[in-house]
Parts: structure tokens; sequence; C-alpha cells
């Protein structure tokens, strides 16, 4: 069994994106419940993610939603995201909140309507410009929810079309990356569903574009780290959304409804060199990032469990002796592999992590260090009047 001590350099440098929206109220198509202390502006979450970093260590970056987090001056918000002593990241493109796009954006049969789409793209682009963003994440509603209600080729056609267009003005430094879901909110077809399709569409485009796996997108049961390796094998996995779900794409603590799913996950990362700085030839490793909503749960800290959570999965995943792995598959000893994964599973790295941090000035336990702190009732009781923001 592999120990701690070797594998904790490894763990230095970890970065897990916050989403902006995490911070914001969000519920269900019921209920929207308020909270004390919610941001009333962008610069508040900013203030609020850079809280999450600051006991963990863990969360660097926050990515931005546009138009969720509009803002005259980026370059303004990226200084005052630097004092705060976080950085803006990943910039994420909306294109499921405008009537136009009722029937689709990137695919919509009308040019104009799939012209302004792609004008919508280029804005993230220019943002990212002045952010110093590396990452522009498509992920799209477009899809159809009758059979025959759309020509479902014309519309991968026009896909094709548009990402080519925004592809063209993403920068030397910059990427694409375009997520799928398999439904919702079409729930007869969705025009990107899956991987496979992603992959055809990125690939069609070139290196800079890659694919975006979100976990809470998949039927239950998918065997997610088949992706993971399949996309790290071909070279396309760009960046993760982490969240965990029980049914749909519930948005939920990611490692809490299933955290041997997520070590399994990781595992494939760490195996398919995914995992780490970034590599020698300047390639980025694959990118972490949160894709939550906090609906009845304080939000900073459901933020830093969900990062704790990626941390502690992630040391569990280092820990598996890989020499006796691959010896038990090559002999064929189906339990003994198996043995050698378990083992690595079931190990209790949380004193350690605890160890691990406090070596590093941070705090043995974030969340009681947070709950200690009396940020959240300085925010509550700053925070009264305005409107507090929401997921939408
Ligand atoms: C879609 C999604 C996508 C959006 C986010 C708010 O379900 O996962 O990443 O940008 O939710
Ligand atoms: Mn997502
Ligand atoms: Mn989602």
């Amino acid at each position: 069994m592999t120990d701690f001590a070797a594998i904790a350099p490894l763990l230095e440098g970890q970065a897990i994106e916050l989403p902006s929206w995490a911070f914001g109220n969000s519920g269900t198509r019921f209920k929207v419940f308020g909270t004390p202390g919610t941001p009333r502006s962008v610069e508040e979450k900013i203030a609020d993610a850079a809280q999450v970093h600051q006991y963990t260590g863990l969360a660097p970056s926050v990515a931005l939603h546009i138009p969720w987090d509009l803002v005259d001056d980026y370059a303004k918000l990226r200084e005052y995201a630097a004092e705060k002593g976080v950085s803006l990241g990943t910039v994420n493109s909306n294109t499921f909140q405008d009537d136009d796009y009722k029937f689709g954006a990137l695919t919509h049969v009308d040019e104009k309507i799939r012209q302004k789409a792609i004008d919508h793209h280029f804005e993230c682009i220019d943002v990212m410009d002045a952010t110093g963003s590396q990452d522009l994440k498509i992920w799209l509603a477009d899809g159809s929810n009758y059979p025959g209600q759309a020509d479902i080729r014309g519309r991968q056609d026009r896909l094709a079309d548009s990402l080519a267009k925004i592809y063209d003005r993403i920068g030397d430094d910059q990427r694409l990356v375009l997520e799928y879901k398999f439904f919702e909110p079409a729930f007869y077809h969705t025009d990107v569903p899956d991987w496979g399709t992603s992959y055809a569409q990125v690939s069609a485009l070139g290196d800079k574009a890659m694919v975006c796996l979100d976990t809470g997108h998949h039927a239950p049961g998918t065997n997610i780290e088949f992706i993971v390796m399949q996309l790290l094998r071909l070279g396309k996995l760009g960046s993760f959304d982490f969240n965990s779900r029980f049914y749909a794409d519930d948005d939920l603590i990611v490692g809490s409804a299933d955290p041997f799913q997520l070590f399994r996950i990781i595992f494939e990362v760490v195996r398919g060199g995914g995992y780490g700085p970034a590599n020698p030839d300047g390639t980025s490793p694959v990118a972490f990032m949160l894709d939550q909503c906090h609906n009845v749960e304080d939000k900073i800290p459901g933020q830093m469990r969900s990062v704790l959570n990626v941390q502690e999965m992630t040391a569990r995943a280092l820990l598996v002796d890989r020499d006796a792995l691959s010896a038990a598959q090559a002999a064929g000893d189906v339990l003994g592999a198996h043995q050698v994964f378990m083992d690595a599973f079931y190990t209790d790295v949380r004193a350690d992590l605890a160890a691990w941090r406090e070596e590093r000035g941070l705090p043995a336990d974030p969340m009681k260090a947070y709950a200690a702190s009396g940020y959240q009732a300085e925010i509550e009781a700053a925070r009264v009047g305005g409107t507090q923001m929401s997921w939408t």
C-alpha cells in the first residue's frame, strides 16, 4: 500500500474552480429559498468564493456565467478578484434564457437567431480577453420535445458551422470546451447529448477544442470513469463540472451521493495523465470545476465541503498501489486487483489531510474555522436590502 507521505507532494497546487452561481440563491421549479447573506452583486459572489479558498487553499479561481455576471469593466473585476486572492476562470455562455432561443441557439434554423447566439459567444471571448480566462465553456439547451419536431441532422450541421465560427475567434492561449447533457430542458432529443457527439464536434474544430464532462449529465448507471478514460486516451478531456446526483441533474455536493464514483473518476484522471500541474509541453491538465447549487444549505460551507471532498478522493485515488494493481491485473488475479483498488478507497485520509493543511498554514478543519470566523454573521448583517442574486 502506498503511504500518505509518498503522495502528499502530489496534492500540492490542486485547484478546483468554483462557479459564481453557487453563491447565488437557487432552487427548483417549485421554490427558490432565500438565504440570509446571499450576494447582491458579482463582487460579493467573488468575495464569498475567496473565503472558500482562504480556508481550504483549494479554490483559486471563480467561473463566470454571462449574462448572470455582467459588469461594465471586466479588467476592473479581474483586479478586484486579485485583491481578494482569487482569479477569474472559465467563462460560461448562456443561450438558454432568451425567448429567441425557444427553438435553439447555435442550431437554430433562422440565420438571424443563430448569428445572435454566435455573437453572444464572441462577447464571451471579449470577456475572456479582459479577465485572462483560459476556457470558454459552451452548454446548449438546444433540442426538441417531440419526434418529427426538428430535422436532427440539419441541426447537427448548423451546430458544426456555428462552433467553427466561434472557434475561429479563440486565442492561442484559450480553449473552447463543449459540455454535453443527455436531456433537459429538451426531453426528446438534445443536440449535444453525449460525450461522443461533443467529441465529434470538437474534433472537427482543432486542438484548442475539448470536451467538458459534467458528472450530473448522464443516465443513471452510466460508467462515467470509462468515459473519462476514453476521452483522456483520445486527448480530448478538457474539464469537469463536478456535482452529485441521485436522480437527474441534481447539482448536489460532489462526493456526497457516491464518493466511490468520485474516487473511480479521479483514479482514471490520475491514471490517464490528466492530473497535476501543466505538462512540460505546455498542455493543461484536466480542469476541475464545480457546477453546483446549494438550495437548502449555506453556500460558502457547501462549496468548502465540495472542494474538500474532491481533495479527499484525490488523495485516496493517488494512494492506489499502481504497481501492485498492474501485477494483479496481468496475473489475472481478479480479486487481488480489486482488493488493491478497494484498499486505497477505504483508507481514511482525513487526519493526514488535516496535518497536511496545518503544515501549510491552513486550518486543520476548514469548515470549523470558517464557522468560527464570524464571516457568515457579518454578511448576513451587511447584506440586507438590495436584491439577492439568484441562479437565473
Ligand atoms: C446545465 C449546466 C451548464 C450550465 C450550468 C448552470 O445543466 O450544467 O453547465 O452552464 O448548468
Ligand atoms: Mn454543467
Ligand atoms: Mn447541469
